[in-house]
Parts: C-alpha cells; sequence; structure tokens
C-alpha cells in the first residue's frame, strides 16, 4: 500500500532525526512551515528535536577493520600500539538469548548505543527499522521512542536502561553497572555529546543533505518520501540546527564537537580504553554516538583536527563486526 507523505509526516521525520535528546525547542524561523517540523502537532510551536543518529548505520558506512586515518598533519596510517590494542571481545557465557530484535532508527544515536553493546559482546540480533512517519512497526507497543529491544519476548526501552539489564545478565557474577567514573562519562554522552553532533552534521546546507542522504538511504522510507524528506528534511534541519546551537549554548559547533572529542582522550588519561585495556560502557557509548557521523564531513573533520582518532580505530577493533543478522524483520 502506497503511503502519503503529509507534512506532519515530514515533522515525524525531523523529530525522528533530530537533535537533543528530549529537549524540546521552539521553531520559529519564517520561511520554515512549522508544520513540516512538528509532525503530528500541528497546534504546538514546540517540536521535540532529537538529532541524527545511528549506530547501525556502522554496518554499513563505516568500514571494517583497521584502515587509514587521518591525522592532525595529515593522512597516516594506524599506529602499531592501535592495531595490536583491540582483545577478543567477551562472549556472555550464562546469557544467551535465542531471539533479540531491535526496533531502531539507522540515524539514532540512541539505538546506535545498544548496537555498539550488542556487537561488542556478541549478541546476535535482528534489526527492524521503524518507519518514523507511520511508527507502524512499534504500534503494538506502548513506548513511542526508539530504541526498543525484544529479548526472548520481553521489551526492554531506552538505551542506558537497555544496556544496564543487559550487562547485569552478562555479568550476573558481578552486576555492578558502573562506577562513578563510568557514569559520569556515560552521563556526559547524554547530556552533552549528544547535542553537539546535531549543529554540526546540519552546519551548512551541504552538510545538512549529506546527512539527509545517509539517513533516508538507510532508513525506513518509500521511495517517495526518501526524495522529500531528503530535501525537505536537509533544509528544516538546516534551521532548526541554529536554534538547537543557540538552546545548548553553542557558539562555533566544530570547535564544541573537536572540544568533546578532545574532552573525551583527556579522560583516557594515556589509557587505550576508559576501561583500560577493554572498553567499558562508556567508551561503548561514546562510540555508539559517533559512529554514524564517522564518515559524515563533520566525523571526517573530527578525527582529522583531534586526537580521538587512534581510540576510535581500536573501538572499532575491540567492537569488530556487526552481529546483526542479514534479514530484516518486519
Ligand atoms: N532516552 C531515550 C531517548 C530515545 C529517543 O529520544 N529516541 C528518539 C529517536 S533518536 C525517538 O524515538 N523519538 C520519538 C520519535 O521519533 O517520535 C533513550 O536513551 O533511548
Amino acid at each position: 500500500m502506497r503511503r502519503r507523505v503529509t507534512v506532519s509526516g515530514l515533522a515525524a521525520i525531523s523529530r525522528a532525526i533530530g537533535g537533543g535528546g528530549t529537549s524540546a525547542i521552539s521553531v520559529t524561523h519564517p520561511r520554515l512551515p512549522q508544520r513540516a517540523l512538528c509532525g503530528a502537532s500541528y497546534s504546538t510551536t514546540n517540536c521535540n528535536l532529537q538529532w541524527l543518529s545511528s549506530p547501525g548505520l556502522a554496518d554499513c558506512l563505516v568500514p571494517s577493520g583497521p584502515s587509514v586515518v587521518n591525522g592532525v598533519a595529515g593522512t597516516r596510517f594506524l599506529s602499531a600500539a592501535a592495531t595490536s590494542a583491540a582483545k577478543e571481545a567477551p562472549r556472555p557465557e550464562k546469557f544467551s538469548p535465542k531471539d533479540v530484535v531491535l526496533y531502531q532508527y539507522e540515524a539514532c544515536p540512541f539505538c546506535n548505543k545498544v548496537k555498539a553493546f550488542l556487537d561488542y559482546y556478541k549478541i546476535p540480533y535482528d534489526i527492524v527499522e521503524v518507519n518514523p512517519i507511520s511508527k507502524k512497526e512499534i504500534k503494538w507497543s506502548d513506548y513511542k521512542k526508539v530504541p526498543i529491544l525484544k529479548v526472548d519476548g520481553e521489551q526492554m526501552v531506552d538505551s542506558s536502561d537497555i544496556i544496564d539489564r543487559l550487562f547485569q545478565r552478562i555479568h550476573a557474577d558481578n552486576p555492578v553497572v558502573d562506577g562513578d567514573e563510568v557514569r559520569k562519562w556515560r552521563g556526559w554522552v547524554d547530556n552533552h555529546l549528544v547535542h553537539v553532533l546535531s549543529p554540526n552534521i546540519y552546519r551548512t546546507t551541504s552538510e545538512a543533505l549529506e546527512s539527509f542522504d545517509y539517513i533516508t538511504t538507510h532508513g525506513n522510507f518509500s521511495f517517495t518520501e526518501r526524495i522529500i524528506a531528503k530535501y525537505t528534511g536537509a533544509a528544516a534541519m538546516y534551521f532548526v540546527s541554529k536554534k538547537l546551537k543557540k538552546k545548548h549554548n553553542i557558539t562555533n559547533e566544530r570547535a564544541a564537537l573537536y572540544e568533546a572529542a578532545e574532552t573525551w582522550v583527556d579522560a583516557l588519561k594515556g589509557r587505550q580504553f576508559l576501561g583500560g585495556l577493554n572498553p567499558n560502557l562508556a567508551d561503548l557509548a561514546v562510540f555508539g554516538v559517533l559512529r554514524p557521523i564517522r564518515h559524515l564531513k563533520s566525523g571526517r573533520d573530527m578525527v582529522e583536527h583531534t586526537r580521538i582518532g587512534d581510540w576510535y580505530t581500536l573501538m572499532e577493533s575491540a567492537v569488530g563486526k556487526s552481529v546483526r543478522t542479514k534479514a530484516e524483520k518486519s
């Protein structure tokens, strides 16, 4: 059956991939029809705009295996230290669910956090790509956001909560999820890092188009939705990102992204991972939200102009190939 693309549908797309988690912003740019941004609610000027994000996208966009990374002074090859560090990822022995299904938007950062966790712990999962307009794939649930994870029929929601619950099952003998340091940096990802990403990926019209090309190519859109979403969404999010910038007191979005990357490298204090020789939940969270942008212009710039590249490459290696199954469930 053909889906009709409506103005409210486009708003839903913007909400689905827009910025800032649960933050609400008022969209008042005179040239932008507010309905085009605000989805289901025609009467409100408040849009719940989450930023664009995606973890599973990594499967499609992030080249796997050690590769060339860009350094500050130009292109350089991955350092020997970086290639040698990644250890075999742990395989959960006492936790081996038979049927794990992730309901997601491919470019959603929160979904990508969950995917990074599942990939690292080698818990195979199926993907159901949710249409951000109709959301018909999650009609069965009371929870109206993604990610939703179904583990042998049990529903889990909210990325951090999902990860905590899975972690506790994997480490049943020692189910302490976070120490202070891990808690602090996981909070930093949700409360700071994700807010910096949106203004960056929609910074210029060409970057907004690049981002929407990625989103609409990898998301669950009909042909017509894809074309309309790409151009309308890019235009909308270009303006919205300026609002997000203001809301989060960002004056220079690239500087803020570089600063976040450097802050993270400083937090490592010379360790390969925040977790030491192996990634911990904070490493996985940072990696998860950065993975969808890594090969967009903002991500390329970030790796070129900061010291984050070596850690990122180690993470790629540690997380390994995606363990999502090929077939998409419907
Ligand atoms: N705190 C939640 C936030 C989840 C969230 O905001 N997801 C967005 C997509 S990135 C969403 O589903 N928004 C509702 C919508 O698309 O209508 C989490 O960590 O999972």
